[in-house]
């Protein structure tokens, strides 16, 4: 897969793929980035690509052509078509069922933003998707793209390596969160592993972790979770983390000394 960024910062985009596995899948050859600057794309001797705004206000807007000759630059460089994507809080939300479509084209080019943003007769001639990462409002674009670039990189065939695509369950194809994770040592002060974990009961753990994940979207992301489509087997699952909850919470308050005259037992 190639990938543009047209960036004022365009090696602030590189430096961000440069490690972990979106560095090893350019290192292979699954993915290029490539970085166009607009102010090689200005005019003059000030090089502008910025100007202020029409109807006055604070800021600047960044100017429709070093923008429109960087995307003309790009697109030249490489024969199959490009879908160009304007990171912005205006966008459409990023998810992973977006950053997985994504992930299947040929070229993308990313448009980052900076100042006010950009001049809007820009965004509606060349813009075929604007995407934001979040309800928030950064300094420009270019954060933004190194999030989407390494969502869509690690997806790339081949960058994973086997072990991490079979735990791409967690946020990858079922739609919710991630159970815990333990490692060695079995007993510090910070507390201990779930014995299930050191059971060697391989349908036990696979059960626990389905248990922990369905709990904790369903405690934290409930927006996540739709019930209704969840299989029967998940339903008991969740079932079983409720009450496993209920009866955790029934445990403190018989250690509360307030609370034992109603949970005392007989
Ligand atoms: C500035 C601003 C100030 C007051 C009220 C709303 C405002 N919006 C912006 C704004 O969108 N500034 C942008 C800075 C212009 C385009 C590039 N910048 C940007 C992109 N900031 N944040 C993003 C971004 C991109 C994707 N997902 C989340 C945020």
């Amino acid at each position: 897969m190639r990938i543009d960024v047209i960036s004022l910062f365009p090696e602030f985009v590189a430096q961000c793929a440069a490690f972990g596995v979106v560095g090893r899948a350019a290192e292979r050859g699954l993915l290029s980035l490539h970085g166009w600057n607009p102010r090689d794309h200005a005019e003059g001797n000030y090089r502008r690509v910025d100007e202020r705004p029409f109807g006055g206000g604070p800021g600047m807007v960044m100017l429709i052509d070093p923008l429109r000759a960087s995307l003309r630059a790009a697109r030249a460089a490489d024969p199959a078509l490009a879908k160009v994507v304007y990171l912005s809080p205006q966008g459409a939300p990023l998810t992973q069922a977006r950053v997985r479509e994504l992930a299947g084209r040929d070229r993308l080019i990313l448009l980052c933003g900076r100042y006010e943003g950009i001049d809007e007769r820009l965004i509606a001639a060349e813009v075929d998707e604007e995407i934001s990462i979040g309800d928030y409002v950064l300094s420009g674009g270019e954060l933004a793209a190194a999030v989407l670039v390494d969502a869509v990189a690690r997806l790339q065939e081949g960058v994973l390596n086997d072990v991490e695509s079979a735990t791409q369950d967690s946020f990858g194809d079922d739609g919710l969160l991630d159970c815990p994770h333990y490692t060695r040592p079995v007993e510090h002060e910070l507390g201990e592993v779930p014995a299930v974990l050191m059971s060697g009961n391989h349908a036990e753990i696979a059960r626990w972790r389905r248990r922990q994940a369905l709990g904790r979207t369903w405690q934290r992301r409930p927006d996540l979770l739709d019930e209704a489509a969840l299989s029967k087997a998940d339903r008991r699952l969740l079932d079983e983390y409720r009450a496993s909850l209920a009866q955790a919470a029934t445990d403190v308050a018989a250690e509360n000394p307030l609370d034992q005259a109603r949970t005392a037992k007989p």
